[in-house]
């Protein structure tokens, strides 16, 4: 915990599900002594969070920024512009992400398409070329690129989805390799079954359905991927927790061997 004390973090998509849980567990893993950026286009969730956290955490510094990730020509404007407090970023969590979905190639509509992949790849792509020169810069900080188990077991239905975590993963370690030269961390974070609004956006908002995905199983909720976040970043400097693979107890794959 000493090791968070008074960093800056990045969150994108921090209104709700990991990243929302991972701006709380932050504040509760460094007691408080943390700066915040949160970003998302939900501007009311956002504030509702901060007001949450100076609750309990008067003396944490939370800056909060409505910003859809996809406008790709906003994220540059948008970490020149931070607060002074918020500029020197330690630790970028590129969180948001989404599927939309579940339809078999051939049936995908184009709405589909592009929205997985201008979030999930084009939008991760971006920040972290934008943060990357301050890291380089200071020779430290931490990148933690949210993939998922899809990311290395592709299903039926997931086509797009399954794709885009496959390109995280990639990324991820062609960009750790090519930081090897410096104290630059790069991390991926390969979660299973974590229930957040994750199925109701892949359902189109039908809650029922959502539901469903979980039905007669125990999955995981933001903050159990939200406390292999804050741990993996606040390993000693010469740790990398390169990649967390994290299921719930009943689940084993992404498609098979789920406890019912
Ligand atoms: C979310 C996990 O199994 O729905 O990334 O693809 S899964």
């Amino acid at each position: 915990a000493q090791r968070l004390a008074n960093k800056t973090v990045l969150i994108t998509g921090a209104s709700s599900g990991i990243g929302r849980a991972t701006a709380l567990e932050y504040c509760a893993a460094s007691n408080g002594n943390i700066k915040l950026s949160l970003i998302a286009r939900r501007l009311e969730r956002l504030k509702e969070l901060k007001l949450i956290i100076n609750e309990k955490y008067p003396q944490t510094k939370v800056y909060i920024e409505k910003l859809d990730v996809t406008e790709t020509e906003k994220i540059r404007p948008f970490l020149e512009n931070l607060p002074e407090d918020f500029k020197d970023i330690d630790i970028l969590i590129n969180n948001a992400g989404k599927a939309l979905g579940s339809d078999k190639v051939g049936n995908i509509s184009q709405d589909d398409i592009q929205g997985m992949i201008q979030t999930d790849v084009i939008a991760l792509v971006n920040f972290t070329q934008a943060v990357l020169p301050l890291f380089k810069r200071k020779n430290k900080g931490d990148i933690v690129n949210l993939g998922s188990v899809a990311g290395i077991d592709a299903y039926p239905t997931g086509s797009i989805y399954c794709g885009c975590k496959h390109f995280v993963k990639a990324f991820t370690e062609s960009l750790r390799k090519e930081l090897i030269d410096t104290n630059i961390r790069v991390i991926e974070v390969l979660p299973g079954k974590v229930e957040t609004e994750f199925s109701v956006v892949r359902n189109h908002g039908d809650e029922l359905l959502a539901k469903k995905v979980y039905e007669g199983m125990e999955p995981l909720y933001g903050e159990d991927i939200a406390d292999f976040i804050v741990y993996a970043t606040s390993r000693k400097p010469n740790t990398v927790i390169a990649e967390g693979l994290i299921f719930p107890t009943s689940q084993a794959s992404a498609t098979h061997n789920f406890k019912r």
